[in-house]
């Protein structure tokens, strides 16, 4: 089930029929952007650029572009399946805050037995180039997305680290400026763990050891993009994820493992202290993010196979590529999530609400303001903490549908009491916010409402007019005798 390199999964989607060869020279600067925008809002297939006009080996992006393509990548039919099997791993016992999330998905890794293994040999040291022979600009078919981006961005790498003082290890996804031949930016959010390992090393005054993978079996590639709890060992969920232990094997010249069947890794070193301008960017908020000083790596060693592919993405105004690995994790998070909130029934996270704009809930409704309790708890559970607006709605609604939920939203509030209003972090990346990191929050109560919180109309809280279904039945039955339909 699990593919044990990106050469299989693109073996997969071809047999599928899901994925385009491009032979066509095509240029990284701007023209990937153009076509992938094209074959995205179609639902097209993943797309391999045999040719591009920069870097010395071929191109795959969108590979993860539909909802179907981001659950064949993690091995299943429907991305509802992890999150029941999560869920049912987790049943038995539900634990009760952050704590209890770190404690079950703890008892995920013993229950299924997956944390990673070392190999000695790996693909992705195949070949090995190092210092001065390095060029990552004449290397890697790095993406330039938008006109006005500061440069080549090599979007979609996996970013190793080490805790300096534990020892813990983490894996992101963040944000990589290409500076020159040999250094590479790296945007530590303020909210990311990498940055914590970095402060840490820079209060000791130290250097820290950094590995870059690119092209990782797509499991391992979706795990670290997941927002999971810090001292949550990604390789561990990937493991659960693709149901077999992922490969790692030690790096030539930093501390650090890497997955066995990476295309390319950089290795390097992050100088305490040292920042470099970055950007700007057209983020997936679909803005510029402006210049602002980060840490970044200078690479001393760079692996790879013999014939790599180069996995990216591009992000920009929804929708993008990032949509379904969004919609991903949202599914997969829920049996989680419901362990910190268990009177959540279902969430929606809108693509066009990049992830922590907006957030839908549905709620099973038992006391008053019940609806409030669950919008402070989603303002201070891990990066939904960052949610700038709330909408609660009834558990009979659906909140995929999203015009059900726009007319709960729009006809079932009294803005005289159903909203609540406070300030809290927001994401690094928030452009509406008067401040950087922090902003307005915005709840709205749209369930139905109670006596006991203040509704004493009349009769209640009217009920919803709705036909029996025996008469829907009845109807459909005789529809069908009919031959109408
Ligand atoms: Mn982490």
């Amino acid at each position: 089930m699990a593919f044990s390199d990106l050469q299989a999964f693109v073996a997969a989607l071809e047999r599928d029929g899901d994925l385009a060869r491009v032979a066509a020279p095509v240029d990284p600067d701007l023209e990937v952007t153009a076509i992938v925008q094209r074959v995205l809002r179609e639902h097209g297939p993943a797309l391999l650029f045999e040719n591009p006009t920069r870097g010395r080996m071929p191109l795959l992006i969108n590979a993860f572009g539909t909802q179907r393509r981001m659950a064949r990548a993690l091995g299943v039919q429907s991305l509802d399946e992890i999150g029941d099997q999560l869920g049912a791993l987790l049943r038995p016992e539900l634990p009760k805050g952050i704590g209890g999330l770190r404690d079950a998905l703890g008892k995920v890794g013993q229950l299924r037995a997956v944390p990673p293994r070392r190999v000695a040999a790996a693909p992705c040291q195949e070949v090995v180039v190092r210092g001065a022979d390095i060029d990552l600009a004449a290397l890697l078919p790095g993406v330039k997305s938008w006109p006005d981006d500061g440069g080549v961005f090599l979007n979609l790498g996996l970013t190793h680290t080490r805790h300096p003082e534990t020892g813990a290890r983490n894996l992101g996804m963040y944000r990589l400026q290409l500076q020159d031949e040999r250094t590479v930016s790296l945007h530590w959010q303020i909210h990311k763990d990498s940055t914590s390992h970095a402060a840490v090393a820079e209060r000791r005054g130290e250097r820290l050891p950094v590995a870059i993978a690119f092209g990782c079996p797509p499991a391992v590639t979706y795990a670290a993009s997941a927002p999971l709890p810090a001292d949550i060992d990604e390789y561990l969920f990937a493991g659960f994820l693709q149901r077999e232990r992922v490969d790692l094997v030690d790096c030539l010249d930093v501390p650090l493992q890497v997955p066995a069947a990476a295309q390319v890794v950089l290795e390097g070193w992050v100088e305490p202290g040292q920042r470099l301008p970055e950007g700007p960017f057209g983020d997936h908020t679909g803005f510029y993010t402006p210049v602002e000083p980060f840490p970044f790596v200078r690479v001393g060693t760079v692996t790879m196979r013999t014939d790599p592919i180069y996995q990216t993405i591009v992000v920009g105004r929804p929708p993008q590529e990032d949509g379904p690995i969004g919609k991903a994790t949202e599914r997969i998070f829920l049996p989680l999530i419901r362990t910190m909130i268990p009177e959540i029934v279902d969430y929606d996270l809108p693509e066009a609400g990049v992830f922590h704009n907006c957030v839908i809930v549905s709620i099973d409704k038992r006391f008053p303001k019940h609806a409030q309790k669950v919008m402070n708890a989603i303002w201070g559970a891990g990066l939904l903490s960052l949610s700038k607006l709330i909408v609660v709605v009834d558990a009979d609604c659906d909140v995929h549908d999203y015009a059900e939920v726009a007319w709960r939203a729009f006809g079932n509030v009294d803005y005289a009491h159903d909203v609540l209003h406070g300030v809290g972090p927001v994401d690094h990346l928030d452009h509406g916010s008067y401040e950087q990191f922090f902003g307005g929050k915005l709840g709205v109560d749209a369930t139905g409402k109670l006596p006991t919180e203040g509704y004493r109309r009349a009769g209640g809280w009217p009920a919803q007019a709705v036909l029996p279904p025996a008469t829907v039945e009845g109807v459909e039955r005789r529809w069908r005798e009919y031959g109408i339909s």
